[in-house]
């Protein structure tokens, strides 16, 4: 697969060229700035990876930075903590609230001119145990008073840093779960504790985080959520029914954990269109295809060229629809994948333990160049840019 971008690296040759003929050396020794993601991505979409900031940001040096963080810097214009916003890492007792992962993705953030994706503040998982052991005695009302509580403090300590909240993640269950399609009022603390109205709660989530930051925009964010499905159909009502309600929902988020086990749904773009259709912004928001290996631990030549395939695809899909704004993996290197640990599978993100690219990332380079710029403002006024 060709990563020629034909237009910006003339554009690039052509301005390397000239420095180098003001500076006096042949045009030939001049070596043009390679593209990458974030250079090659539309004005309009976000390209972006999670990075756990507690793990790989505390040592950050703006002027020594790791191989992780310069490739994290220089390939991305958005990051998402992949787990240092979640209650069990940020609010770790009652009276206690633990910023440090969060604060060093922001300053990682502002020293390399990125946006953050904010998540997550209703989840039903990595919740501390202090959560987890009064969700089985809260009265809805108690309930309720700590969640505005986490939420009022969290957002609103990084109020004007955040383009992207998902303010409510995986809270239906699936198909395939006892009881199918539904709210997880029994496994999310919150929603057990508000089973009475848990879309009155989740309304007031969302009210309570705009509240805090009336510039971030507001998701719901699940997995398989990318095509037309049960699922997608459950939140595609909950969303009519917060709208009318008032609730400041503002995007609708599809994580794309894929397998190469699966197939690609292809409804994926008509999913986003309809959530658009209701005034909505979607993303793409934790995108990786992981695959079964062999004893070897290798993947097939095959399987790397399908996994290119699966990336273009779910890029196409937020390109294709104008209300997409990020487009972001979920980590960018096999070596801090959250995929080996669960799954028997592996080979998931774009580039190897050692940083090398393979042809996913190639895949969404050539994407981002052939893509039509874009002529929406990328963010609201005011954010950290
Ligand atoms: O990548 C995250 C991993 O490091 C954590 O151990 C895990 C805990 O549940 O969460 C992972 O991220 C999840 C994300 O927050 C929500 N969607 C599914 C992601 C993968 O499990």
């Amino acid at each position: 697969m060709s990563h020629s971008t034909p237009i910006k690296r003339a554009v690039a040759v052509a301005a390397a060229a000239v420095t180098a003929l003001a500076l006096g050396v042949p045009a030939a020794q001049a070596t043009p700035p390679e593209p990458t993601l974030r250079s090659e991505a539309p004005r309009d979409l976000e390209i972006g990876s999670a990075v756990w900031g507690q793990r790989d940001l505390l040592d950050h040096d703006r002027k020594n930075p790791t191989e992780f963080q310069r490739i994290l810097g220089a390939e991305f214009g958005s990051v998402t903590p992949e787990n240092d916003m979640k209650w069990a890492e940020i609010h770790p007792e009652p009276d206690v609230y633990d910023f440090s992962g969060a604060d060093a993705v922001i300053a990682f953030a502002k020293a390399n001119r990125q946006e953050v994706r904010g998540h997550t503040l209703l989840w039903h998982s990595q919740n501390p145990d202090w959560v987890t052991e009064a969700s089985n005695t809260w009265t809805c009302d108690e309930a309720r008073d700590v969640l505005e509580d986490h939420v009022r403090t969290v957002v609103g300590r990084y109020a004007g840093e955040i383009y992207e909240w998902d303010v409510a993640n995986e809270i239906f269950q699936d198909e395939w779960d006892a009881g199918g399609v539904r709210l997880r009022t029994e496994a999310n603390p919150f929603l057990k504790a508000c089973s009475a109205d848990p879309v009155g709660l989740i309304g007031d989530v969302f009210r309570w985080a705009h509240e805090a930051d009336p510039e971030a925009l507001l998701f719901l964010n699940d997995y398989n959520a990318e095509g037309i499905n049960a699922k997608t159909d459950a939140y595609y009502e909950l969303a009519q029914e917060l709208l009318a309600d008032g609730a400041p929902l503002q995007g609708f988020g599809a994580q794309a954990h894929l397998s190469l086990q699966y197939g690609f749904d292809d409804s994926m773009r008509a999913n986003f269109e309809r959530f658009a259709a209701l005034g909505l912004k979607v993303a793409v928001t934790e995108a990786d295809v992981r695959m079964p290996l062999g004893d070897d631990g290798e993947p097939t030549t095959e399987q790397i060229a399908l996994q290119a395939d699966r990336y273009d695809r779910l890029l196409q899909a937020c390109l294709d629809v104008a209300a997409c704004t990020s487009f972001t993996v979920w980590g960018f290197d096999d070596g801090r994948s959250w995929v080996p640990g669960v799954f028997p599978e592996g080979y998931a993100t774009i580039m190897t333990e050692g940083f090398e690219k393979k042809p996913a990332y190639f895949a969404l380079l050539d994407g981002l160049t052939d893509a039509t710029p874009g002529t929406s403002p990328r963010t609201p006024p005011g954010l950290n840019r």
